[in-house]
């Protein structure tokens, strides 16, 4: 038996743990397990890794430092939940996955494709998610929500410039792949982006049933 893998991706405050909570529901009324998780985290231990990711601090994080902490919690992360509930047949919704540190390592902090592909490699060998959602939106409809709930996390607290790069390495990935992504316009209400997973869904639960 294997599960599929799906994936919610996008700029800060785009909606993606609302809307995997939503998705959610809606295949479960469906008869379907689904197991809903995040990156960085999903673990108790990767859980303490995300800490150190985003509680800004005084010593300044190196990027390297960045990109190999968020593939340490996702080793952990694949090794105790994804492929477990891959293997027992599992939907597996998780919000943020590679395409984060793509876009945020990759885009936002300028590090090579190459070494993260490397690292995508060694990490998770030919696992892939099935489909990748990306809900994208203007960076500062995204930040707004975001700063909405108070204090800024390490990432929030970048600039234009790296939200930009995050923005446009989505953008990219998802016109590179077009099989694997599918583009959601967060911007709209929430009803509005919700009706548009509706009309996904005849198309997730034919994935499912392979
Ligand atoms: N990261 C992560 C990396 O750098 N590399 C990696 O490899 C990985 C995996 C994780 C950080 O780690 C970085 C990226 C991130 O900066 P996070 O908290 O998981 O941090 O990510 P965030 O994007 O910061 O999570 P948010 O909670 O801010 O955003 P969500 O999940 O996209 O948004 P959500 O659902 O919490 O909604 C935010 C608010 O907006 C409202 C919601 O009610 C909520 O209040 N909202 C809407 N309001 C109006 N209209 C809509 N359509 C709305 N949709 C949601």
């Amino acid at each position: 038996m294997s599960g599929l893998f799906i994936t919610l991706e996008g700029p800060e405050g785009a909606g993606k743990s609302t809307n995997r909570d939503y998705l959610a529901e809606r295949l479960r009324e469906q008869g379907i397990d689904v197991l809903l998780t995040r990156e960085p985290g999903g673990t108790p231990l990767a859980e303490r890794v995300r800490e150190l990711l985003l509680a800004p601090s005084e010593e300044p994080m190196a990027a390297d430092t960045e990109l190999l902490l968020v593939f340490a919690a996702r080793a952990q992360h694949l090794a105790q939940v994804i492929r477990p509930a891959l293997a027992r047949g599992c939907v597996v919704l998780c919000d943020r996955f590679t395409d984060a540190t793509y876009a945020y390592q990759g885009g936002g902090r300028g590090l090579s494709e190459t070494r993260i592909a490397l690292l995508e490699e060694f990490v998770q060998g030919s696992l892939r998610p099935d489909l990748t959602l990306i809900f994208d939106l203007p960076i500062e409809v995204g930040l707004a929500r975001a700063a909405a709930r108070g204090r800024l996390d390490r990432f929030e607290q970048e600039g234009r410039q790296f939200f930009d790069a995050v923005r446009h390495t989505y953008l990219r990935r998802a016109a590179e792949q077009p099989q694997r992504y599918r583009i959601l316009d967060a911007a709209q209400s929430l009803g509005d982006v919700q009706l548009a997973l509706d009309k996904l869904l005849p198309q997730l639960l034919e994935l499912q049933r392979g």
